[in-house]
């Protein structure tokens, strides 16, 4: 019994090992412990959260739940907004923006509530020295495991931790080489109010609960408020299974002594019970769910829960691989030394395809069916007062975190967001109604929380440091429902479409329509008020914060709009109310191409050509909006590149990485690679930055504002992926921004809209092959520098629209450009667009004539 019992844990170890040799190359991994948290490593199953530090004496494992925040529901909606939206619109278009800014105010409800740290793990270590003779840590994203290695006086310890998904457990494995060697004794601690106590020998639990308030990081008083019946509950149940040895409890520690190998099984749950109900008041009780997966976990071995995690894991992360040449000589430097002397030597091709590949670990890490969309900081979070709250920013940093969701492979991962979407909608009807006497649809603001607030954010009471440049931005969910548009596109899921996309992506447009109005003195649709998120316009020397219609604000509408559109066309719904949509996209305030040949940020031709601000919302339609293109509105893809050259390169983490996005829109390969090499700028967690001061990339990899932010490294790999393929505009156009870095290289499993899945191989440059797996059929359309043919079809030069109608493109837009501007050149080379008939699950070959 025994015999057979441990040849299939071989056979298990086996299988485990083979797994996990996919590329030995795709590791961050260092040679001393982290000292502070940006060094630490996360994991992640979109519930539980962990930074790893990889200690010796003492290791420290920081714990998140993605529900764990501040606050309950909160809605702040203005009573008697509509007729301060009167007179806002009223000084609006008398011209009087400060009177209009200062009335705006009184529609702020409260800011957002915050995303919370939630514990602390220990584990001190008893060992006769401290100093080891060797020490090695890793994150290994090809099977999402942390280990820890270190010889101490002839003994090789090791750590191993994952967050298993499927096994909804966190689970860590301590070993020695040498027998009895392990001693230890572990606790848990909080930075919010907790009780811990052993309930067991084995056995700890610790208790906490979640302040009802947590003032900004600004703010003074820095107020954390803690009340008796609101607020979130929470709790973390460790097990420890030691193998040989002893465990005991000892206050409110276990203690592990001479034991040969140890297991630690960590589960936790928060009483959150949904965006609408008080946790507190009304919640879950936490027990129930964290005892239940930690006794479902202990009836598993450590290699069960193993294999089930990294089969679980790589049926995601194996579906891309990606290599853009070799930097052998570089893999014998920890990750941290070769983030440093990138700026000097910035030909590290595989450091790129490891941040590359991280982005995507990261959101198979935190964001899951079932879970909460990705906050500020993905799940991880060591502050009670996070920057920013750490919430869901909307008006950029959200939507941002899932541009790689469908072009690298992981459609499934953008989920979360589609149902944080149907909460915001409940909500934001209210808003839509009471703060703006809006009936149909539903609205959503400048930023939102786990109670899906929908209210324009204001401060602590009201605070004066609120701006109307963020609060004054109705349009995030007209922005998200792009996301479901796009996840059709990628999918050609009619199903989704009908019944999931479709209603939210109508009530964003039913919200929007009746927020247009006239503008009497042009005639056109515009907003008013309406700002361009978070920037000022400049008039005669004095700043202003809000206007009308906003080039970012008239660009998501007609997004939306023609989606709706080509959506109630698809389905065949709604024929009056496409109609509807369908005037009012003719009656929209055109873009303007303004006097210095930029695309125009305002209403009028305010645009300051030395601003630097780090939004260019302006720039939605090149993307991730899909209206203004290289090839069928060039006119206003120069005056983007002009509004580009005008702010610069270097600026905060996620602003690069939407440069990166722009820069490869644009078809300058070599323009977005240089963003690239900006974005890995090596910032050091231990020098106080200046928050606006230019981002990069911390030891551990993740993106700095500065601070730790996301959405830099989600909208990196986007960036990277659209630089290799792009299909926004009727086609599957193969490299279209490949830098002459990149000279040999490959990569297989990047998705195209149509449901396409791609291989491409260039070498000096050129194509040299691409495979296209068509999941769903159909015309497809590709475009490439050299002229092709697909090996097992006929194709043809293409013609006139792509039939496929996931491959749709937008027409182009209306714009008016100012007689006396110059435009920047728009050196686009030419192109070679054929179109084959695909069938439902096969593959074409598409290789140079
Ligand atoms: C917006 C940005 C900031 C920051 C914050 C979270 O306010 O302007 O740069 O990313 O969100």
């Amino acid at each position: 019994m025994k015999r057979s019992f441990s040849i299939v844990l071989l056979f298990i170890t086996q299988i485990v090992s083979a797994q996990t040799t996919v590329d030995p190359n795709l590791k961050l991994w260092y040679s001393k412990p982290a000292s502070i948290w940006e060094e630490a490593l996360p994991l992640g199953n979109a519930k539980t959260g962990a930074m790893v530090f990889g200690g010796i004496a003492k290791e420290r494992f920081q714990l998140n739940d993605n529900t764990l925040w501040s606050g309950y529901p909160n809605p702040g909606n203005t009573v008697g907004g509509p007729a301060v939206v009167a007179d806002v619109r009223k000084q609006v278009f008398e011209g009087n923006y400060d009177s209009a800014a200062t009335a705006w105010r009184k529609m702020h409800g409260p800011y957002s509530a915050r995303y919370l740290t939630m514990a602390d793990l220990w584990i001190e270590n008893k060992l006769s020295d401290t100093v080891p003779s060797s020490y090695y840590r890793d994150l290994n994203i090809s099977n999402a495991t942390a280990t820890v290695k270190y010889r101490i006086n002839g003994v090789n310890y090791q750590r191993e931790t994952f967050i298993s998904h499927p096994d909804k457990i966190m689970i860590i494995r301590i070993t020695a080489d040498k027998k009895s060697m392990i001693s230890f004794s572990t606790s848990l601690t909080s930075k919010l109010k907790f009780k811990t106590a052993a309930v067991a020998d084995n056995y700890l639990v610790l208790k906490g609960k979640a302040p009802m308030f947590v003032a900004n990081r600004e703010a003074e008083p820095q107020q954390v408020i803690y009340d008796e019946t609101e607020g979130m509950n929470f709790e973390v149940h460790v097990k420890v299974i030691a193998e040989g040895g002893t465990t005991k409890q000892q206050n409110d520690q276990l203690i592990v002594s001479n034991a040969n190998a140890v297991t630690i099984y960590l589960s936790e749950a928060t009483s959150f019970n949904g965006y609408n109900k008080s946790a507190g008041k009304e919640g879950k009780d936490p027990s129930i769910e964290a005892k239940a997966n930690l006794n479902k976990a202990l009836q598993k071995s450590f290699a069960q829960l193993k294999l089930a995690h990294v089969k679980d894991y790589q049926a995601l992360f194996n579906r891309v691989q990606l290599n853009l040449g070799s930097s052998a000589d570089k893999l014998k430097q920890p990750t941290d030394e070769r983030l440093k002397q990138y700026a000097a030597s910035p030909d590290d091709y595989q450091l790129q395809t490891l941040y590359y590949q991280f982005g995507r670990y990261l959101m198979i890490a935190s964001s899951r069916p079932g879970s909460r969309p990705t906050n500020l900081q993905g799940i991880w979070n060591d502050h009670v007062q996070p920057p920013w709250g750490s919430n869901y920013t909307t008006n950029i940093n959200t939507e941002m975190n899932y541009w790689l969701a469908e072009n690298s492979n992981l459609s499934e991962c953008h989920q979360p967001l589609f149902d944080f979407m149907k909460e915001l909608a409940v909500n934001g009807a209210v808003t839509a109604k009471v703060n703006y006497n809006i009936n149909e649809g539903w609205v959503a603001h400048h930023n939102a929380d786990l109670w899906a607030k929908t209210s324009p954010p204001g401060g602590l009471w009201n605070d004066p440091k609120s701006m109307p440049r963020w609060s004054c931005w109705p349009m995030a969910a007209g922005w998200f429902s792009t996301h479901l548009w796009e996840h059709y596109l990628f999918t050609g899921d009619k199903k989704f479409l009908k019944e999931e996309a479709y209603p939210l992506m109508k009530g964003a447009a039913q919200f929007l329509l009746q927020w247009l109005i006239v503008d009497p003195k042009s005639g056109y649709l515009i907003t008013n008020p309406s700002t361009s998120p978070e920037n000022t316009i400049k008039i005669k020397g004095k700043e202003y914060q809000l206007t009308m219609a906003s080039t970012m604000d008239m660009s998501i509408i007609r997004e939306l709009f023609t989606a709706v559109i080509k959506s109630a066309e698809l389905l065949n719904i709604d024929a009056a109310f496409k109609h509807e949509l369908i005037e009012a996209n003719k009656k929209l305030y055109p873009y303007h191409i303004g006097q210095y040949g930029q695309l125009q940020e305002w209403f009028n031709d305010w645009d300051d050509p030395k601003d630097k601000h780090r939004h260019l919302s302006h720039l939605f339609g090149l993307y991730p909006g899909s209206q203004v293109n290289v090839t069928s509105t060039p006119e206003l893809a120069a005056a983007a590149k002009q509004s580009l050259f005008h702010r610069g390169d270097v600026s905060t983490g996620w602003s690069m990485a939407w440069k990166i996005n722009w820069w490869a829109r644009l078809q300058d390969g070599d323009h977005a690679y240089k963003i690239l090499s900006d974005a890995f700028t090596y910032i050091n967690p231990r020098e106080i930055k200046e928050t606006m001061g230019g981002g990069g990339t911390y030891p551990n990899l993740f993106d700095a504002h500065p601070p730790f932010q996301i959405d830099g490294n989600f909208g990196a790999t986007a960036g990277i992926t659209e630089m290799l393929l792009q299909s926004h505009n009727g086609e599957l156009t193969l490299l279209p921004a490949l830098p002459t870095a990149w000279k040999t290289g490959s990569v297989k499993g990047i998705k195209a809209r149509g449901n396409f899945t791609l291989a491409i191989n260039w070498k000096d440059g050129k194509l040299s092959q691409a495979k296209i797996y068509s999941a769903n059929g159909g015309v497809c359309r590709v475009s490439s520098l050299q002229p092709v043919k697909i090996v097992e079809v006929k194709s043809k030069p293409a013609q006139g629209n792509n039939s496929n109608e996931l491959n749709t493109s937008y027409g182009k837009p209306v714009y008016k450009k100012n007689e006396t501007a110059t435009l920047v050149e728009l050196p686009v080379a030419k192109r070679y667009v054929i179109d084959f008939i695909t069938e439902k699950g096969k593959t074409y070959t598409v290789v140079p004539l």
